[in-house]
């Protein structure tokens, strides 16, 4: 067995372990991050394409934004499709100024993972084994396996940054935690494609044959995504059988405009509303998936993954420079009145866009209603406009 010694062991090299590690970099705090798979794999995954400014605002203040200010498009709205017609949503007219910029995951995760290496920062892939201890306590560790070896990290504290499926939460004594959770009937058929997008921004569509989202990556590479239900397999859709079925939920400038392509990636995501409370046990944290899930309608889980990356920035440079634990005492208060105000939009609007197995018939003329109702009134459109682009981080008291 070796034994190294940092300041912060981070669990996890998704984006939440990565920009962590690297805010905590920049502030003279040293962190080791231990990930389960190859940085290759992690790169693979395809998933969030929408930052909000504050992720947008934490990527500069990690050192990190460059290639993100060059090649990120900048939207100021989103078009909602309906009863076969399209509304937009001015989110700069409604949300005084404000607008989200696409970028996707896998670049931002390129960036960090650059500047991981480029300052010679230590991060263990394939890490096999890994488990938390002593978190209860002052001396908390970590161990895990690496080719065949036994590694452990001797630290002031634990960052479960390591999502859904993770140890870090799996660790927490039961006792302590409670779980709230609701699973979808239905998953996200996603496509990725080297073709240019069929509008300039993004277009959710509520359709009689089920929610569909026309996204991008760039002006040259889209993203799509059609509502399933839970027991289809991706193997069962070929690449026609999803663009036949795209076209069918889409509008006719929409289905004109529309450009296909051989699919580079294509999976389906289960839908799953998701809180761990609290976020914090002893000497260990969570951030990022591995506290919460969120359906993908409100484009929030990346975004909250880095809000909770901030706070639990901002109380670890407080407690190293002026020893004050006050803000870890309210990391997971702070974090958590957040992620229930995003949890709500993102359940919310899943139920507006999405089709439910045993809907009745008036389930969708109420939606229709309420989507009418939203785009022909101010207060609707600040509603969906102020939520998308992200609450302000002193919004309100706490939520949940
Ligand atoms: P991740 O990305 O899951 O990373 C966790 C990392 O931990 C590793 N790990 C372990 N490492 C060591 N030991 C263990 N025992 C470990 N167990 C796990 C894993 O290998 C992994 O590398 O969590 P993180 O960093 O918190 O990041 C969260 C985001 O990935 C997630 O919230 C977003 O992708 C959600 N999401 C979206 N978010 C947005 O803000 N905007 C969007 O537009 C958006 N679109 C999406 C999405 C998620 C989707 N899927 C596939 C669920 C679209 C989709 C389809
Ligand atoms: C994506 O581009 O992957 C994406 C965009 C918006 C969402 C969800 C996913 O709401």
């Amino acid at each position: 067995m070796t034994t190294t010694r940092t300041q912060v062991a981070i669990v996890g090299a998704g984006p939440s372990g990565l920009l962590l590690g690297q805010l905590l970099h920049k502030a003279g705090i040293d962190a080791v991050i231990v990930e389960r798979v190859s940085g290759e794999h992690v790169l693979g995954r395809i998933r969030a394409g929408i930052l909000e400014q504050v992720s947008i605002d934490l990527m500069d203040e990690a050192g990190v934004g460059a290639r993100m200010h060059q090649e990120g498009l900048v939207h100021g709205g989103i078009e909602m499709l309906f009863g076969g017609q399209r509304h937009r949503v001015d989110l700069h007219k409604w949300r005084g100024g404000k607008n989200v910029m696409v970028y996707g995951q896998t670049e931002l995760t390129r960036d960090l993972m650059d500047a991981r290496q480029a300052a010679g920062l230590k991060t263990v892939y394939e890490a096999k084994h890994t488990a938390v201890h002593g978190f209860d306590g002052a001396k908390p560790y970590v161990t895990y396996e690496k080719d065949g070896q036994q590694h452990r990290i001797d630290c002031d504290f634990i960052a479960g940054c390591d999502g859904f499926h993770g140890v870090c939460r799996a660790s927490a004594p039961r006792a302590a935690i409670k779980e709230y959770e609701k699973v979808y009937p239905f998953g996200w058929l996603g496509l990725l494609a080297d073709t240019p997008p069929v509008s300039d921004e993004l277009i959710y569509v509520n359709s009689e044959r089920g929610f569909a989202l026309c996204s991008q990556r760039s002006r040259s590479r889209s993203r799509y995504y059609l509502q399933v239900p839970l027991t289809h397999h991706v193997e069962d859709w070929s690449d026609d059988a999803f663009w036949q079925e795209l076209r069918l939920r889409l509008d006719e400038e929409a289905r004109e405009k529309l450009v296909t392509g051989p699919s580079l990636e294509k999976s389906i995501a289960p839908l799953r509303s998701f809180v761990t409370e609290p976020l914090r046990f002893g000497r260990m944290f969570l951030a990022g998936d591995a506290g919460h899930i969120v359906p993908p309608t409100g484009a929030k889980g990346l975004n909250l993954a880095a809000t909770d990356v901030k706070y639990l920035y901002d109380a670890l440079v407080e407690f190293y420079q002026n020893k004050s634990e006050a803000g870890l005492d309210h990391y997971s208060q702070k974090c958590l009145g957040r992620i229930w105000r995003a949890e709500r939009f993102s359940w919310w609007f899943t139920q507006l866009m999405h089709r439910f197995p045993h809907d009745e018939q008036i389930t969708a003329k109420f939606q229709n209603a309420e989507l009418s109702y939203l785009m022909n009134s101010p207060a609707g459109l600040t509603t969906i406009a102020e939520n998308y682009v992200g609450l302000p981080l002193d919004f309100g008291g706490a939520a949940g």
